[in-house]
């Protein structure tokens, strides 16, 4: 590995100690680009990696509302405008009682470098808060999502800082940010958050664009390899926004999807969650029941649930990791290589641990494909959106839906070819990272050293 690499990643570790997880997607990032560090000597001089690393701004917020029952609680809001250097920050809000700096820092520096691979002009950025929505009732999600953006309101804008969804913040979400947003604004800026209704700006096809993006990236893959999707199984986890997704797109592609997952266990549809429209469907139902228990497919379909373990053991052509970061370990990696799964491709941010994905990476014959690009495909419909918003039209579905495909399509070719000048095959984890930083360094270089 490049010296001043390896010297950049020793100083995160220090300075970072109590965040694993950025230390971790520092880690992954950079090894990746060591051989762009090698040939590019300015760089160091120019200590571009120390300033990456490092957020253009972050901070916290308190965040205080009132329940049902009149108790009154107090959370910790938190926005990092990580990278704003090839446009706007851009990236999702996350609700979740583990958010914390690590976790936001970590999402943040992974989204500076999938936006860039979108080809789209948006920066990097993440927030969210440790607010739980489990078991919350619709009146505090809402005065919690008002009072979030009382105190968030005066450093975003359509030009400065657009955030999303992530998980915990849906549509239901994004319409009460907006709403207080617009309230407090009195202005007609749609454009400040995506992932919005269609009746007020969304992006048709926004709730669907991960999980179809990570379709049309796996088709790219399989097209490399001579293969075709029909008939291939699919072992994915969670049952959010994203897996539903890769189910309804399974669904029209004819592929199967057997297993879901959640934090109870998961379950194995022989038939596939892809098989029909009403089991598809039952994951909105599922997640709206703010219940957060897979046993309850299980239980409606018939299937078998297997408490308190991962999908990781199931035999399935293609393993599709869907639900969270961390999901799996090196125990899981040596189970799916024991299975003989052929494609490994990452969905959710930052699913495998830095050991298990060198481990699969280096199975001979595995093909593994990092998340960064996969999922890009969510954030590249929110450019699109930004887009729309900002022209005041709307394309329909099947225009989103094809403009998805070029790009999903684009990125996959972009990171081939990335790693292929860097003499390292057809490398989709490298190739990614590589194309992603490319960008990001070079618009920081040209902008001068701040
Ligand atoms: O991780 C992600 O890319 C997202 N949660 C979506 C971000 C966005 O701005 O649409």
């Amino acid at each position: 590995m490049n010296a001043y690499v390896s010297r950049v990643i020793e100083y995160v570790k220090k300075r970072h100690a109590d965040e694993p997880e950025f230390v971790q997607t520092v880690e992954e990032v950079f090894s990746a680009i060591s051989p762009v560090i090698d040939a590019h000597p300015e760089y160091e001089k120019a200590d571009l990696l120390t300033r990456m690393v490092e957020p253009e701004r972050m901070f916290t917020f308190r965040v205080v509302w009132c329940d049902d029952a009149g108790q009154w609680h107090t959370n910790i809001g938190y926005r990092c405008q990580f990278n704003g250097a090839i446009g706007p920050y851009k990236g999702g809000l996350r609700f979740q009682a583990n958010v914390c700096p690590s976790i936001i820092k970590f999402l943040g520096f992974e989204q500076t470098f999938k936006n860039a691979l979108t080809g789209l002009p948006m920066g990097g950025g993440k927030g969210g808060s440790d607010f739980d929505p489990a078991g919350k009732s619709e009146a505090e999600i809402m005065r919690f999502c008002q009072s979030y953006m009382t105190a968030l309101y005066r450093y975003i804008g359509p030009d400065v800082d657009v955030p999303a969804g992530d998980m915990g913040v849906g549509g239901r979400e994004i319409g009460y940010l907006y709403g207080q947003y617009r309230r407090l604004k009195g202005v007609w800026e749609n454009g400040v958050l995506t992932g919005k209704g269609f009746t007020y700006g969304g992006s048709k096809t926004r709730p669907e664009a991960t999980g179809y993006g990570a379709i049309y990236y796996l088709q790219e893959v399989l097209r490399h390899e001579g293969e075709d999707i029909r008939g291939k199984t699919i072992a994915c986890a969670g049952f959010g926004n994203v897996t539903w997704g890769i189910c309804k797109k399974a669904y029209q592609l004819g592929a199967k999807v057997v297993t879901l997952s959640g934090p109870d266990g998961y379950i194995y549809d022989a038939e596939g969650v892809s098989s029909s429209e009403e089991k598809i469907e039952y994951l909105v139902e599922m997640r709206n029941s703010g219940r957060n228990k897979v046993k309850d497919y299980a239980d409606k379909f018939g299937v078998p649930f297997y408490p308190g373990e991962k999908p990781w053991g199931v035999k399935a052509d293609i393993v599709m990791p869907s639900a969270m970061q961390n999901d799996v370990h090196m125990e899981h990696a040596q189970q799916i290589a024991a299975n003989g799964v052929k494609y490994y491709i990452e969905v959710a941010n930052m699913p495998t641990t830095n050991d298990a994905l060198k481990f699969l990476m280096s199975q001979p014959g595995m093909i593994v494909a990092p998340s960064k690009a996969v999922n890009a495909g969510g954030v590249a419909v929110s450019g699109l959106e930004m887009s729309q918003n900002s022209e005041r039209l709307s394309w329909s579905a099947e225009e989103v839906d094809e403009k998805l495909k070029v790009i999903m399509k684009t990125i996959h070719d972009m990171s081939v070819e990335a790693a292929e000048e860097y003499g390292l095959g057809y490398n989709l984890v490298a190739g990614a990272n590589i194309a992603g930083f490319k960008k990001v360094a070079t618009a920081m270089m040209e902008q001068g050293c701040f």
